[in-house]
């Protein structure tokens, strides 16, 4: 539990009346106790002894309180464009083979249906690595009332159908854990061509 060494001191050297003190430092901390030993070694009498605990109890509130969030901006905002390519089933890809994004970053991706096949319609949703065909299968269960996207724990994410010549935009945060993951289309028969690497590098690789 970070206390602030400064603070203390500054407050326990306050203390006037060592005899009275010993009761009183059970609730403390042992740094708190060798500081506590060390002003007492200089010890006068006095007896300011209540309020100055009651003063170092609050300086260490206070400190917990301060304790330091990690702030959002130290995770990085990606922005990336996939297109989907193709007239035809044997056609069919994404433009991009992978996507990078730092762990439990912000991703905002765009997906830009380039086809002009009116029976082109595509999505791209992200999932675990492991998860391509029980994605798709599930995907066709929920149809395109949902997208194709299923509610699955190995999906982080996943756009809306795009029409040929439009396109769509989402935004999602990457896994925590970095590793390899797979981006896919799960519009029924596009996930075997239309797919790619969603890669997420771990924090000390962003910087
Ligand atoms: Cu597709």
């Amino acid at each position: 539990m970070p206390i602030s060494n400064s603070k203390l001191r500054l407050t326990v050297k306050e203390i006037k009346d060592p005899m009275k003190i010993p009761s009183k430092l059970s609730s403390f901390s042992l740094p708190a106790l060798l500081l506590f030993s060390f002003a007492c070694s200089e010890g006068e009498s006095g007896d300011a002894e209540a309020e100055t605990i009651a003063e170092v109890v609050a300086s260490e509130e206070e400190a917990v309180e301060e304790e330091p969030a990690i702030p959002e901006e130290a995770f990085e905002t990606i922005e990336v464009t996939v297109e989907a390519l193709g007239n035809s089933m044997e056609e069919i890809r994404f433009d991009k083979e992978e996507v990078v994004a730092p762990s439990n970053g912000q991703l905002t991706v765009t997906l830009v249906n380039k086809s002009e096949d009116p029976e082109m319609i595509h999505n791209i949703v992200f999932i675990h690595d492991d998860a391509i065909e029980e994605v798709a299968a599930a995907g066709l269960k929920v149809g395109p009332e949902k997208a194709f996207v299923p509610d699955l724990s190995s999906v982080f994410a996943g756009s809306e159908l795009v029409e040929p010549g439009e396109s769509t935009e989402f935004t999602f945060t990457a896994p925590f854990q970095s590793g390899e993951y797979l981006f896919v289309c799960t519009v029924p028969g596009h996930a075997e061509e239309m797919n790619g690497r969603f890669i997420v590098l771990p924090p000390a690789a962003v910087e």
